[in-house]
C-alpha cells in the first residue's frame, strides 16, 4: 500500500466500491484520477485507473442506443457553460427567459422545470451558455442533475430574495451540494469538487427584498459573491452576465490581425484570465507560436503598440499582433 492517499482519494474509492451504475463507477473512477498523489509510488496504481476508466468507456460505448444520461448531457457553446442550481421556485427558468432566447416554462408554484434546458447568453460581443435545471431538493433530485453540475465550468445559485426563508433556503442548498461532491467557491484555481460560483439573489424588486439581500450578504460572509437582479424587471442583469464572463468564467476578450490589416472586434478569441502572449499564439494558430519572434500589444492603458516579451499577460480588450 503506498502512503500518502488522500481523504479525498479514500472517499472517491469508496464511492467506486458503492458505485451501482456505470455512470457511477466512472464519476468514482475519475475522480480517484483526479484526487491521487502524483508521485512515483502511485505509478501503478495511476495507470490501473486509466486502464479501468478507458474499458469502463468501452464497455459503456457497446450497449449504446438512446441512454437515459445522453438526454441529460448538454454540449458546451460560447465562452463557457454556467448551470443554474437553486431551491424551487427561486426564479431560475424566469431568468433563463430574460437573458437568454429559451423559452422555458416558468410557473408561480415549485417544481415546474424538470429537464436541463440551455439557452445562450449574448453580452456585448460574447455568449455565454447558461443552463436551467430543476430545483435542488434533497426530495427530488436526480443522480443525472450532479453530473450535470460536476462537468459544467460554474454554478449559478439562484435564490429568492421575495422570500423569508432565503438565509435557510440558501444554506440547504449549498450544504446538499456539499453533501454530494459539489462545493461552491468564489473564485480562482479549484479542485476536483469545487465549482466556481456566484449568488444571484433574484427577486430583487420584491417587497422587503433589499433587508434580505443585507441579509443574505452577511450571512455568506465574502464566501461567494452576490449580485442582486430582478428576472421580471431586467434589474442587474448586465452586471450579472459581466459577472459571468470576467469572475465566474475567468475569461478576457484579445483581438488580433495580420500586421497591417486592422481588428474584427466584433469577433474577439475568448481566452482564460492570465493568458500570457505565447499560450494566446498557441490558442489561435500553432504555427505562429513555433515561429514567434515578438508582438505588439494594444490596449489596458500604456500600451499602444509596444513590443512585449512571449511571458507578458494579456488583458481583457487587448490587441495583440504576432510577429514570426
Ligand atoms: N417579483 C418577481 N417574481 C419573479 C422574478 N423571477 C421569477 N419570478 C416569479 O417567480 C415564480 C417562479 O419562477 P420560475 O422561473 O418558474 O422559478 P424556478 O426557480 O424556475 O422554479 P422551479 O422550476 O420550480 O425550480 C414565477 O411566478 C415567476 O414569475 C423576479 O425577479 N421578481
Ligand atoms: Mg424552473
Amino acid at each position: 500500500m503506498p502512503a500518502n492517499l488522500g481523504p479525498e482519494y479514500l472517499k472517491a474509492e469508496e464511492r467506486y466500491r458503492q458505485a451501482t451504475t456505470d455512470e457511477e463507477r466512472l464519476l468514482a473512477l475519475e475522480e480517484m484520477l483526479a484526487t491521487i498523489p502524483k508521485h512515483k509510488g502511485t505509478e501503478k496504481m495511476q495507470a490501473d485507473i486509466k486502464r479501468r476508466i478507458a474499458q469502463l468507456k468501452r464497455e459503456m460505448q457497446k450497449d449504446r442506443g438512446p441512454r437515459r444520461r445522453d438526454i441529460f448531457r448538454i454540449e458546451r457553446e460560447g465562452a463557457g457553460q454556467v448551470v443554474m442550481i437553486g431551491p424551487p421556485n427561486s426564479g431560475k427558468s424566469q431568468l433563463l427567459a430574460a437573458m437568454t432566447r429559451a423559452q422555458p416554462e416558468i410557473a408561480p408554484y415549485p417544481f415546474t422545470t424538470r429537464l436541463p434546458l440551455p439557452g445562450m447568453v449574448r453580452w456585448e460581443n460574447v455568449q455565454i451558455q447558461l443552463v436551467d435545471m430543476p430545483p435542488l431538493t434533497r426530495d427530488t433530485a436526480q443522480p443525472w442533475m450532479w453530473a450535470v453540475m460536476r462537468s459544467a465550468d460554474a454554478l449559478l445559485l439562484v435564490v429568492d430574495l421575495s422570500n423569508d426563508d432565503v438565509l435557510s433556503e440558501t444554506q440547504e442548498v449549498l450544504e446538499f451540494a456539499r453533501e454530494n461532491g459539489v462545493v461552491l467557491v468564489k473564485s480562482g484555481e479549484t479542485t476536483f469538487r469545487e465549482k466556481r460560483s456566484l449568488v444571484a439573489a433574484n427577486k430583487v424588486d420584491a417587497e422587503g427584498a433589499h433587508d434580505r439581500l443585507d441579509l443574505l450578504k452577511e450571512f455568506l460572509a465574502g464566501r461567494l459573491d452576490v449580485i442582486p437582479v430582478s428576472a421580471l424587471t431586467g434589474e442587474g442583469l448586465e452586471t450579472l452576465a459581466k459577472a459571468m464572463f470576467f469572475d465566474l468564467l475567468g475569461k478576457i476578450r484579445v483581438y488580433t490581425h495580420p500586421p497591417g490589416k486592422k481588428p474584427d472586434f466584433s469577433n474577439p478569441f475568448v481566452l482564460d484570465a492570465g493568458t500570457t502572449v505565447l499560450e494566446a499564439a498557441e490558442e489561435i494558430h500553432k504555427e505562429i507560436a513555433a515561429n514567434l519572434a515578438y508582438a505588439r500589444v494594444w490596449g489596458s492603458g500604456m500600451f499602444r503598440g509596444q513590443m512585449v516579451p512571449r511571458d507578458h499577460v494579456l488583458q481583457d480588450g487587448d490587441v495583440v499582433v504576432f510577429y514570426t
